[in-house]
């Protein structure tokens, strides 16, 4: 079935396979929920090139199917035209922001809005940090936040 997607968004972080996927998943899951995923394009991308074609993090896939969603993304890493197709990029640390503004520089005719994810968390916590050397709590804490702010900015794009 034709649909118009006449919003995108890309969630970015460091390598695509922690944080990027676990926000890609759940605004997905809120999107369907609230009827209005035919108008989303959803994904989500790595400033870095590591970890091309990997599969989430298991910890971020546990954490995940703990709270019923399951993904197939794939980690890639952001190209040129994500800059020119995606209305929004939010990442979720200083050091992703500071990565896509330098890319966006380099490449010009960059349109999308470049913002921190946490930026929409209404308990003001800006930093989603890197889970990566952490546990499973930290994984939870990364799905928490990203709740709180996909849903807020799912609200704000309604
Ligand atoms: C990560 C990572 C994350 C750190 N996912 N990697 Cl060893 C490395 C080096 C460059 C890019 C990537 Cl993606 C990776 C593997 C994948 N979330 N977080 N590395 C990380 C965290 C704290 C300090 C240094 C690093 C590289």
């Amino acid at each position: 079935m034709a649909s118009t997607n006449t919003k995108s968004v890309l969630f970015v972080c460091l390598g695509n396979i922690c944080r990027s996927p676990i926000a890609e998943a759940i605004f997905r899951k809120m999107a369907t929920g609230a009827g209005m995923v035919d108008k989303w394009l959803i994904d989500s991308g790595a400033t870095s090139d590591w970890n091309i074609g990997s599969l989430p993090d298991a910890r971020g896939l546990v954490c995940l199917r703990s709270h019923g969603i399951e993904t197939s993304h794939r980690a890639r890493q952001v190209t040129k035209e994500d800059f020119m197709s995606f209305e929004y990029i939010l990442c979720m640390d200083e050091n992703n922001l500071s990565e896509l503004n330098r890319k966006a520089k380099v490449w010009k005719n960059s349109t999308a809005k470049i913002e921190l994810l946490g930026s929409y968390d209404p308990q003001n916590q800006r930093i989603i940090k890197d889970p990566y050397y952490g546990s499973a709590e930290d994984f939870e804490k990364v799905y928490e936040q990203c709740c709180r702010c996909c849903q807020a900015f799912l609200e704000a794009n309604t």
